[in-house]
């Protein structure tokens, strides 16, 4: 019998097979639980309804996280096919490909905003309209990086937008532990998504990362996944507001040995 037998799970920010939110969602799938998708409204037809269906899923809802309108819709439209909510992945994250490169200080307003407003806020939004679906309590997860809380080359303004979220994190565990909602993050090593994809900085920081994690290997979506099984089931039912590595142990790393380092 699985971790998550009768829970049901909506999982926002799923673009293709390789998504962490993909790997996420397989796992809690395996565990028993019904899975729904919401993504952005290109990403849906292509790929994610096949994905969806592969595991016996037709909730698949647009949602641009921007809107406070279509997150509302997208709560409506799962409570009327399912009633109740226990699990609410959010693997959602932007900033312009310009900021993700040079100097942070060059960010601009309106390129801060953004990147706070859908890397951040959503989860305060998401969490706001699923709370009262979340009536037998619940658990909340989210994505983060290392660049919250150390400078990482290029990450720039997405750091600052991941700190924001894991601050997010805490409040929110504050607001929802009275009513059994849990809200907790992940922080994931490097992982070739598509959102990774192209980013200056990214293929190097991804071989580098293997070199010195202690692990000495990748992290994969499906070691998310396995993380995700125990922070959506009672197995975390004593954990809340934190951040869980899943980076192989790079982030306990001071200084490489030089073996690591190449020389
Ligand atoms: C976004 C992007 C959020 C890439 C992300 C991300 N969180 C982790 N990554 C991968 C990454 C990216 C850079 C990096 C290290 C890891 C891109 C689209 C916006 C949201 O620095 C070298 C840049």
């Amino acid at each position: 019998m699985g971790l998550l037998e009768g829970k049901k799970a909506l999982v926002f920010g799923v673009a293709n097979d390789h998504s962490i939110a993909w790997g996420i969602a397989k796992a809690l799938h395996e565990e028993g639980a019904t899975v729904g998708f919401s993504s952005m409204e290109f990403l849906l037809d292509k790929r994610v309804r096949p994905l969806a269906e592969s595991i016996g899923s037709d909730f698949v809802e647009p949602c641009d996280v921007q809107s406070d309108e279509e997150i509302k819709r997208v709560m409506q439209a799962w409570q009327a096919r399912h009633g109740t909510l226990d699990i609410l992945v959010h693997a959602v994250a932007f900033a312009n490909r310009a900021d993700l490169e040079g100097q942070f200080v060059n960010t601009s307003r309106d390129g801060f905003q953004l990147a706070i407003d859908i890397s951040a806020y959503s989860l305060v939004a998401l969490a706001r309209e699923a709370r009262p679906l979340m009536t037998n309590g619940g658990s909340i997860l989210t994505l983060t990086y290392y660049g919250a809380e150390k400078v990482v080359a290029n990450y720039n303004v997405m750091g600052v937008a991941k700190a924001t979220l894991e601050a997010c994190v805490r409040y929110l565990a504050v607001d929802l532990g009275p009513e059994g909602i849990r809200v907790n993050a992940i922080s994931a090593g490097p992982i070739r998504t598509l959102a990774a994809s192209g980013v200056s900085g990214f293929k190097t920081l991804h071989r580098k990362f293997q070199e010195i994690t202690p692990t000495r290997r990748p992290v994969t979506i499906e070691d998310c996944g396995n993380a995700a099984r125990y922070l959506c089931s009672d197995l975390s039912a004593g954990v809340t507001g934190e951040v869980i590595y899943v980076d192989g142990g790079y982030n306990i790393i001071g200084v490489p040995n030089a073996e690591a380092l190449g020389g």
